[in-house]
């Protein structure tokens, strides 16, 4: 079995300023930088065969690159329990058009619909009891954060490998944006 998402790489100098962010927050377990992305879909554990149909609908989505700007922080989590920490982006109708299309890709390629609503973010770390002050303060002094435009040209397969210190992704195969596909 195969544990997939799909998702976009930041670019060598987003990865860098993202990685700049990763200091001064107690509790926080920051995502190593090559680990940085933004996820489309999550797909979970599938088996090689499945992969393979997965990959087909994907070859089939084109579109146009599209310029994305990362623009604030933010967190999940309610009141005092907040788990993971990410930033945010710049409202981007490319990015949920090609979002919409990988999705009704993988469902007409048999994967079961997404049920939550899509919330573009790049995780930044994993909180644990991180007192709410000290993420207030951490939000005062890093919250207006800005990288980008960059240019998305392409998204990624992505498999996903636990280990006992974290997850290692791994790009299975890469898409590429800018061809005549609408
Ligand atoms: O984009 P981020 O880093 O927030 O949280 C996981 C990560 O998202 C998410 O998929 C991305 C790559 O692992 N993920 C993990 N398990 C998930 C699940 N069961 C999940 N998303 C939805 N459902």
């Amino acid at each position: 079995m195969l544990r997939l998402f799909v998702g976009i790489p930041m670019p060598e100098a987003v990865v860098e300023r993202l990685s700049s962010l990763a200091h001064g927050l107690p509790g926080a377990r920051w995502v190593p930088p090559e680990n940085y992305h933004l996820t489309l879909r999550f797909l979970g554990e599938i088996d090689e065969g499945t992969a393979h149909d997965v990959d087909e609908a994907l070859d089939l989505v084109t579109g146009p690159s599209f310029p994305l700007t990362l623009s604030g922080l933010g967190s999940f989590g309610s009141g005092h329990k907040q788990h993971a920490l990410w930033a945010g982006l710049v409202d981007s109708d490319p990015l949920l058009h090609l979002q919409a299309k990988v999705e009704s890709a993988l469902v007409r390629s048999g994967q079961p619909p997404e049920q939550r609503k899509y919330s573009p973010h790049v995780t930044l770390a994993y909180l644990t009891d991180t007192p709410p002050a000290k993420l207030a303060n951490y939000m005062g002094a890093n919250g207006l954060f800005q990288a980008g435009p960059f240019t998305v040209d392409r998204y990624c397969l992505y498999e996903s490998v636990l280990g006992k210190s974290g997850a290692t992704y791994h790009i299975l195969q890469e898409y590429p944006l800018g061809g005549w596909g609408v």
